[in-house]
């Protein structure tokens, strides 16, 4: 079953917006297989972002995800990867299309509220970098025969 790791940003716990973005997913029928806030070290906000390395925002980026908590998640579901960046929208908050959540939530690029994994080789990379195997719950939610044909 594919799974996509998702992170609500310090902009998005500060503004007290954890309970709405993980109601987004939940309604839209994926399902939750891990969960935790935390604050984030420099060095894991390094790695996670590894390939932004050399563009000009790394910095205020490393500075900003480590600057207050945050709540790490590993969401499942078919197509679970490019379905929660079509929920997360946009990466500029501005031109994000409204229905999203940085469109709906956002105004900064440096402020999205939401990183989502853009792809599944991605994911899993980022899953095995945020949580430990025996931190994610394998589970079949009752209404999964209501949401599939
Ligand atoms: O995957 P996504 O989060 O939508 O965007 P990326 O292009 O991977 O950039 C990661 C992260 O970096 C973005 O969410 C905000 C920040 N950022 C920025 O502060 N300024 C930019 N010009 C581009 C990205
Ligand atoms: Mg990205």
């Amino acid at each position: 079953m594919e799974r996509t790791f998702l992170m609500i940003k310090p902009d998005g716990v500060q503004r007290g917006l954890v309970g709405e973005v993980i109601r987004r997913f939940e309604a839209k029928g994926f399902t939750l297989v891990g969960l935790k806030l935390m604050s984030v070290s420099k060095e894991l906000a390094e790695q996670h972002y590894d390939v932004h390395r050399d563009k000009p925002f790394f910095k205020g980026l490393v500075d900003f995800i480590t600057s207050s908590p945050v709540v790490a998640m590993v969401w499942e579901g078919d197509g679970v990867v490019a379905g929660a960046r079509t929920v997360i929208g946009a990466t500029n908050p501005l031109t994000a299309d409204p229905g999203t959540i940085r469109g709906d939530f956002g105004l900064n690029i440096g402020r999205n509220l939401i990183h989502g994994s853009d792809a599944v080789e991605t994911a899993n990379r980022e899953i095995n970098l945020w949580f430990s195997e025996s931190e994610l719950v394998n589970w079949t939610p009752a209404m999964k025969p209501w949401l599939e044909e």
